[in-house]
């Protein structure tokens, strides 16, 4: 597969789930850090479909839009479901954590000191849906019996929550066994304790 190129910010941000999903994999890839100062100066933004980044090279396809690339690779590296019903039910999860990732980029962007309390008050109510879930299914993942793109998505949003309140999962016995286990692979292990990681902020306002 690939070679891959990630071409993004000095963020984990939209990047966070297909970089551990990619580590996981046993999949290298290349990065191209882009200053935020520099995004609009050159003609890389008006290259972009949407104007935005990620933008993600796989040889000559180059895609944009963060979960059509985690979705192409599911495709490629079998994290997609064994049958389409399967695949059908991991989009549908995607999507949950899509709608999970906004809400907190919204706090975290937009209403930091005024919404950040509230926020944390609030996350029962929505992570109660993922560990229905992941508590009706049994093995450890969403659907199925191994990792597919959504376990990564909702891995890496769950370890930010974490950051914002270390003690978020404590009344989510199936996600908390989940995130043990996923920092527990050694891939993703390695990852998360090496410094390519380490080195990048989670938001690109410094907020977490
Ligand atoms: N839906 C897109 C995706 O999932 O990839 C959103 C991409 C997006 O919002 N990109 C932001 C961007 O390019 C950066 S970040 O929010 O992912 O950190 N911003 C710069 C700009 O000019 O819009």
């Amino acid at each position: 597969m690939g070679p891959y190129t990630i071409t993004y910010f000095g963020v984990r941000g939209r990047c966070g789930a297909m970089r551990i999903m990619m580590a996981d994999q046993g999949q290298e890839w290349k990065e191209i850090l882009i200053d935020f100062a520099d995004w609009t100066k050159g003609d890389l933004k008006a290259s972009c479909v949407f104007g935005q980044l990620p933008k993600f090279e796989d040889g000559g396809l180059v895609l944009y839009q963060s979960n059509a690339i985690l979705r192409h690779l599911g495709r490629n590296h079998d994290a997609y479901g064994k049958d389409g019903k399967e695949a059908a039910l991991i989009d549908m999860m995607c999507d949950g954590v899509e709608d999970l990732r906004l809400k907190y980029v919204k706090m975290i962007y937009q209403e930091y000191d005024t919404g950040k309390d509230q926020y944390i008050k609030d996350l029962p109510n929505h992570l109660d849906k993922f560990e229905a879930v992941m508590a009706k299914n049994k093995t450890g993942f969403l659907v199925g019996n191994k990792p597919s793109f959504a376990d990564y998505g909702l891995f890496e949003v769950l370890l930010n929550h974490l950051v914002l309140c270390s003690s978020c999962l404590d009344t989510s016995p199936s996600l908390k066994s989940f995130v043990e286990k996923m920092s527990a692979r050694p891939k993703i292990k390695a990852f998360l304790s090496s410094d390519a990681y380490k080195k990048l902020p989670i938001n690109g306002n410094g907020k977490q």
